[in-house]
């Protein structure tokens, strides 16, 4: 009895020492390679560092690790604790998880007007998720092509497409094919897509500037890339982990300020590229929004009217 009693004790001590210290798996939806990547890196670098003894993130790696598309059920499922994705790679769990794109005041606004925590409430009751911090803020994807166009039709055209573009080019005409961003450049180069779209800034992460010949203008929407959690990990933290989880994620969301210096770098690249622009009027990002915002009250009655007020300027 004696015996047992102290195997039990030190049986205890590594569980209690566990409880200190947690880890989190975390993937990117994104090629290692990307910039949101790089941007995310000595961010993780920082919260190891100071989160000894109490919270560390293990990178797992990228889309090799877990396909783009299957990021968010890999979180939802705990099979992972962590990602760094963005809401139109994780639909399948919920409609929702695309308007995102559609929030016209940053990310900070979104914490004072109560937008961050109505995302919370539905990321928690329909997907199993915390979402921690924006790290993409303020940037505006782009329609990019290999053909020119003089109107905003695409009929004829076969564009690269993900959730985030969808509605809208299927309005202007366009084929749509879905690819994760692994594999547009090759479906450029060989003619299966005749373009794509993507953020202002990025393009040449992956090379596709080689293949681009057309930026139309405007920009519409803002990109989003954040940094989600499995909900059961984020409630078994300790008070003391939450609360450091949630400083860093503050501090991530800190330093998006960045984003408008690689945006602007960005556009300057494409025209030494030899990238042109084409140009259309505000029309088309109306156009862009109104789309955008029909089809989510479509695929979510319940949420897209309020999401709507809390993300519009
Ligand atoms: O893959 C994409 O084009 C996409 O949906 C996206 C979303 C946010 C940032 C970058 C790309």
């Amino acid at each position: 009895m004696k015996r047992l009693v102290v195997a039990c004790a030190v049986a205890a001590l590594p569980g209690a020492a566990a409880a200190q210290e947690t880890t989190f798996k975390l993937v990117s939806a994104f090629a290692e390679t990307a910039t949101y990547v790089k941007h995310m890196t000595p961010w993780i670098q920082k919260f190891n560092a100071e989160g000894k003894g109490v919270a560390q993130i293990n990178f797992i790696g990228g889309p090799k690790a877990i396909p783009t598309f299957e990021v968010g059920t890999s979180v939802k499922n705990g099979v992972v604790e962590m990602a760094m994705t963005t809401g139109a790679f994780y639909t399948n769990l919920m409609p929702e998880a695309d308007f995102l794109k559609l929030t016209q005041i940053p990310v900070a606004e979104q914490r004072r007007n109560g937008a961050f925590d109505y995302i919370n409430k539905v990321w928690n009751q329909k997907a199993n998720l915390q979402y921690l911090a924006r790290m993409v803020d303020e940037t505006p994807f782009h329609l990019y092509l290999t053909k020119k166009i003089d109107k905003p039709d695409l009929t004829g055209l076969k564009i690269r497409t993900t959730p985030v573009y969808r509605d809208f080019f299927a309005a202007m005409g366009a084929s749509l094919i879905q690819t994760p961003p692994g594999e547009v450049y090759t479906a450029l180069e060989r003619g299966v897509v005749d373009g794509y779209g993507w953020p202002i800034q990025g393009i040449f992460d992956l090379n596709w500037h080689e293949k681009t010949k057309f930026r139309v203008d405007p920009g519409f929407y803002n990109a989003e890339v954040s940094i989600i959690m499995n909900l059961d990990t984020w409630k078994k933290l300790t008070p003391a982990q939450r609360s450091f989880v949630e400083k860093q994620a503050l501090a991530l969301e800190a330093q998006n300020g960045v984003w408008k210096k690689h945006n602007e770098e960005d556009t300057k690249r494409q025209a030494q590229s030899g990238i042109q622009t084409i140009s259309f009027d505000k029309s088309y990002m109306d156009k862009a929004y109104d789309v955008a915002w029909a089809a989510a009250t479509k695929a979510s009655h319940e949420h897209a009217p309020q999401m709507r007020k809390l993300f519009s300027r």
